[in-house]
């Protein structure tokens, strides 16, 4: 067996034994500015002696006692909290230069031969203070201090989250139950479920005991609760009891119609209906237009749109923009920009830095025109621009803009998909595919794209944030500072960050 795959799956007793823990100390130190100290606890003594023994021969000075010199210290199922704990025991005390990681950091170091980069999955994050964290001042403290004295903002902008959820055991229990709410029209608690999965989504550790959850901010006694019985149960009666109901199936079914909002829901269940096709065969419902393209393709527009189909469609989008205005920027926004795989839709924004208002206003029109004569408009909505320049910031978190935009269905030809294999188009030469695309004064477009990449969870907290913490208002197309009373302007996403006094959050990191 290959060292290294033992490190994996833990050695023989056997062998173990015969190791001598203290030779290390003559071997050739190749990573000098490192000192290990690898942790027994949860570990136990022969997998720790195993694991000091290969580190020390891979080149890595390890130190049989936690002495001042150690700067990284090693664990195996341990949480953050754990390892502090232990560390108080020790009575010693955690400085911000100590890293806490997760021997799979080690274990990947020692395969790849040099020292792999720390990322959030390595770091055993801790929270020194409990409950919710009011925001620090000068900057957040992702970047500033190490993992092990790093706090949990309330707040998802100050919180990196990757697509990398180790909580979705968690996650998807609270979106279900603040579905529930938003169909029963429960703001509070929609927004408490909300909150609860967006700050267990940027964990690097999986929950596994209650002792995981102290200090972390967002989890109300209701949302412990569900935690407390998914620990112990593997499942949680309330969501259970919510996949069955009557209403949030009705409500869940109805509302994937394109065009069906809670209003159309709420009606069609109080007329006693509870399928799909018994509202299409009934004659006295009227459907708006939305709706008929909502069910005429409802087979596409239910099945997710994957990236290889996003790209394609941006190809569409990109050539149809161009040829009315050459120096247009145009920008796929939404989930997609954030690195999801799939996508509900695929949004885009378009800006140029020459165009005369009167250019910017004609430029969907003519697109429309241009698909339309292609044969590739399926269903087109277009909302005239309403934005005036130097107008408030909406106070409102949900909030839509006023830009010019358009909410539409193109048929995407299977040919144009470069990876051919869209398991949704079968026996079909092409899929109905939802597209927004929003145009914005070049002036706004860094609001416009931080507006429109999301996630709408990580918007509201931004917008919140600016509120309540800097008292400025940021909404998709200003930034405005009511201490100094104007206007901030941004270039880039960037600069609104530093405006806000926030550490840049990259697009892939939003997926709170
Ligand atoms: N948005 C927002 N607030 C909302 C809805 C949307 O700030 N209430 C922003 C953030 C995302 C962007 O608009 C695009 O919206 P969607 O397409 O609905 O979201 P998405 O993140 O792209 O998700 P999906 O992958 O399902 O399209
Ligand atoms: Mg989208």
């Amino acid at each position: 067996m290959d060292p290294l795959q033992m490190a994996c799956t833990g050695p023989r007793k056997k062998r173990a034994r015969q190791m001598d823990t203290s030779m290390g100390s003559t071997q050739d130190i190749k990573f000098q500015d490192l000192v290990l100290f690898i942790l027994e606890k949860k570990m136990g003594t022969t997998r720790r002696a195993f694991l000091m023994e290969l580190a020390r021969r891979k080149g890595f000075r390890v130190e049989n006692e936690l002495s001042d010199s150690v700067t990284h210290i090693v664990a195996e199922n341990n949480s953050g909290s754990d390892v502090l704990e232990w560390l108080q025991v020790q009575k010693i005390k955690a400085s911000s230069q100590l890293e806490l990681l997760d021997v799979s950091w080690l274990i990947e170091c020692m395969g790849a031969g040099k020292l792999v980069e720390i990322t959030g999955k390595h770091q055993l994050v801790s929270i020194m203070v409990r409950g919710d964290c009011p925001a620090s001042h000068d900057s957040s403290p992702q970047k500033t201090e190490s993992a092990a004295v790093q706090k949990i903002s309330q707040y998802a902008c100050q919180r990196r989250t990757t697509l990398n959820n180790h909580n979705h055991i968690f996650t998807d229990a609270f979106e279900i139950l603040a579905e529930n709410c938003e169909f029963r029209e429960n703001e509070g608690s929609y927004v408490t479920y909300m909150r609860a999965a967006s700050v267990l989504k940027s964990l690097p550790f999986s929950i596994i005991s209650m002792k995981d959850t102290e200090g972390i901010p967002c989890l109300a006694d209701k949302v412990k609760c569900v935690i407390e019985e998914i620990i112990e149960d593997g499942e949680s009666s309330e969501v259970k009891a919510v996949l069955n109901d009557e209403r949030y199936k009705s409500f869940k079914l109805f509302t994937s119609v394109f065009g069906v909002g809670l209003k159309t829901a709420e009606k069609w269940f109080r007329l006693g209906f509870r399928t799909l096709s018994g509202i299409m065969n009934d004659k006295t419902l009227k459907l708006t237009h939305m709706q008929k393209a909502g069910f005429l393709y409802y087979e596409d527009l239910v099945s997710c749109v994957t990236r290889a189909e996003a790209e394609a469609v941006g190809v569409l989008v990109k050539e149809a923009v161009w040829a009315f205005l050459p120096d247009a920027i145009v920008t796929m926004t939404g989930g997609f920009r954030r690195g999801k795989k799939v996508g509900h839709d695929v949004d885009f924004l378009i800006t140029s830095p020459e165009a005369t208002e009167e250019q910017e206003q004609q430029l969907l029109h003519k697109v429309i025109t241009f698909w339309e004569k292609e044969g590739l408009l399926l269903y087109c909505d277009l909302y005239e621009s309403t934005f005036e320049k130097l107008k408030m910031p909406s106070r409102k978190v949900d909030a839509l803009d006023h830009f010019q935009k358009c909410f539409l269905i193109l048929k995407l030809h299977r040919e144009c998909v470069d990876d051919g294999t869209s398991s949704q188009l079968q026996g079909k030469t092409w899929k109905a595919i939802r597209v927004d695309l929003v145009v914005c004064p070049y002036e706004c477009r860094a609001f416009a794209l931080l507006g429109w990449t999301g996630s709408p969870q990580f918007e509201r907290d931004l917008r919140r944030y600016a509120t309540h913490e800097r008292k400025m208002m940021l909404d998709n197309h200003a930034l405005y500072d009511k201490t100094k009373r104007k206007f901030l302007s941004a270039d880039s996403e960037e600069d609104i960050f530093a405006h806000l006094g926030l550490d840049y959050i990259e697009p892939w990191e939003r997926n709170a």
